[in-house]
């Protein structure tokens, strides 16, 4: 049986309290490893250790060789992309290609970007004229924000926490990681690779455990913690901001979404069925930016629902160790009973079942029947005001509904708490530009999904986010300016 311990000051501890708590495995249902919790006096030792790596050789480390380190730790990651690998895809249920394509090699990314950039960065500078004809010369000078706790959920846990590690560790910063409870492995296997690397102790610690009354609670009201990054549900990053606002801390938070896809007549169909597949099963949909409303123009709406129909009846129901499987299961057993919720809420609303709504139906013995598999399910017929098309169901499901204008299609995406991203399927690239501009989104895709340029700000408005994440944009989140105005 597996033991995650905790990462603190360059060292694996036990949890002083004692305390663990079971992972269990989302693909079998069966426990597969003991997770020490943190409590008040872990979160205190590892936001001490982040404090003293700041004055220590972190802090007096030049840009520069700050920089190579984090560039040789991308190379070391890559360098164990199979463990990282096999830690994820065991914590996650997650198909070996999910895990191999997307979320590993962003990990590694996610430190080389933000170090290459920070060390071509500079900061802005000022002449003003001055009464006496002399002048002053405004430097825009940076300094690291402190000790960030970072927060992160449980769906692309490696991928996710290291956008936040990278921009943070770049720009001089000390960290503690609280990954979630549901996914404690390539967190604290980080911890491993930072040694190997020689980041000195303290400046990247995990901290494991639950949100209220546990280790993310504690580590978010910890006076000490200059900074707060958070990914997850729009109810926690409410909670989290009452936390933060003791000691007026600074906070990035990246959101729950209901993102919408368009579908216009003049989209190529291949193309918006390839996309959709994606945006709606990819990770079993358990992605932020994935699509849970579907818009379709009437002309070809039919011909849609069909193929998207088929496209999520040829997926293949699996764990990692399903050869060739294309969805795996949900994270945890109470995962599943949300969605499972909203699939009777559905059926219970009247709404047409396109296919799906309920638990696949594996023969006897079968592994999977102890994992938390449900049913890639697609709906249609329910109005706008339902729960199903307003609320984040974070599962395999859409609802698709037809629209006749550009007017109406583009009120009913904007008809949402939340506005993190959306996606067009149109061959009309003034269309797309014209209807992209209009969304009330942080990242608007033609044609596509999950492309990430990670210069770009990320991030999403309304309920969705606070902030944005992305090149220059982490910086500001990770920074502190000074101006120094020099009288010449
Ligand atoms: P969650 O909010 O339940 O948990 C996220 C993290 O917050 C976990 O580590 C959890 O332990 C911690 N937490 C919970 N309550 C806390 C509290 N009171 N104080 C401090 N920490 C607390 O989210 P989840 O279920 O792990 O992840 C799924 C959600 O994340 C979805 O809503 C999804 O849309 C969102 N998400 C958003 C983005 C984005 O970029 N906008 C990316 C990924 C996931
Ligand atoms: O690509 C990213 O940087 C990012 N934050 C993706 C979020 C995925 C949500 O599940």
């Amino acid at each position: 049986m597996t033991t995650h311990k905790l990462f603190i000051d360059g060292e694996y501890r036990a949890a002083q309290s004692g305390k663990t708590f079971d992972k269990i495995s989302p693909s079998t249902g069966e426990k597969i490893a003991d997770v020490h919790e943190a409590l008040a006096e872990d979160v205190n030792d590892a936001v001490e250790a982040a404090q003293a790596a700041l004055k220590g050789p972190w802090g007096k480390m030049p840009k520069a060789q700050r920089c190579d380190l984090l560039m040789k730790l991308a190379d070391a990651i890559d360098a164990r992309k199979a463990d990282f690998m096999e830690a994820e895809v065991r914590d996650t249920g997650h198909t070996r290609g999910f895990a191999e394509k997307v979320e590993i090699p962003r990990g590694a990314a996610n430190f080389r970007i933000f170090a290459e950039m920070l060390k071509n960065t500079g900061g802005e500078y000022f002449h003003m004229d001055t009464p006496d004809g002399t002048g002053a010369a405004n430097l825009e000078l940076h300094r690291p924000k402190g000790v960030i706790g970072v927060i992160s959920p449980w769906n692309a846990p490696f991928l996710l926490m290291t956008w936040k590690v990278g921009p943070a560790l770049a720009c001089g910063n000390t960290v503690v990681v609280k990954p979630s409870e549901e996914s404690p492995a390539t967190a604290t296997l980080l911890g491993e690779v930072m040694n190997e690397v020689g980041i000195p102790k303290g400046v990247y610690n995990v901290i494991h455990g639950f949100g209220p009354e546990s280790a993310g609670e504690l580590l978010t009201q910890h006076p000490k913690v200059n900074g707060i990054t958070f990914t997850g549900e729009t109810r926690t990053g409410e909670a989290i901001m009452k936390q933060a606002a003791v000691g007026l801390r600074d906070v990035s938070f990246e959101l729950g979404g209901k993102n919408p896809a368009i579908v216009f007549a003049d989209a190529d169909m291949d193309k918006a069925i390839e996309v959709t597949m994606r945006s709606c099963f990819a990770n079993t949909g358990q992605v932020c930016l994935g699509t849970e409303r579907i818009y379709v123009e009437r002309p070809v709406f039919d011909e849609f629902v069909s193929r998207l129909k088929a496209g999520a009846e040829a997926l293949i129901q699996g764990g990692p160790d399903t050869d060739g499987a294309t969805i795996g299961p949900l994270i945890s057993a109470e995962h599943r009973e949300k969605v499972l919720s909203y699939y009777k809420k559905a059926a219970d609303l009247g709404a047409q079942i396109i296919t799906g709504g309920g638990v696949p139906d594996f023969a006897q013995g079968d592994y999977r029947n102890g994992g938390f598999f449900v049913e890639p399910t697609i709906w249609t017929g329910l109005p706008e005001d339902s729960p199903i098309v307003r609320e984040e169901i974070f599962g395999p499901c859409c609802h698709i509904q037809p629209f006749d204008s550009e007017d109406e299609v583009i009120a009913m995406a904007n008809d949402t708490d939340y506005g993190l991203s959306a996606t067009l399927l149109t061959e009309n690239l003034s269309r797309a530009h014209r209807v992209g501009g209009q969304m009330e989104a942080g990242l608007v895709w033609v044609n596509s999904w999950f492309l990430r340029d990670l210069r770009t700000a990320f991030g999403g408005s309304k309920s969705s986010g606070i902030g944005r994440e992305g090149g220059v944009h982490s910086l500001e989140f990770y920074t502190e300016r000074t101006n120094l105005c020099l009288k010449l």
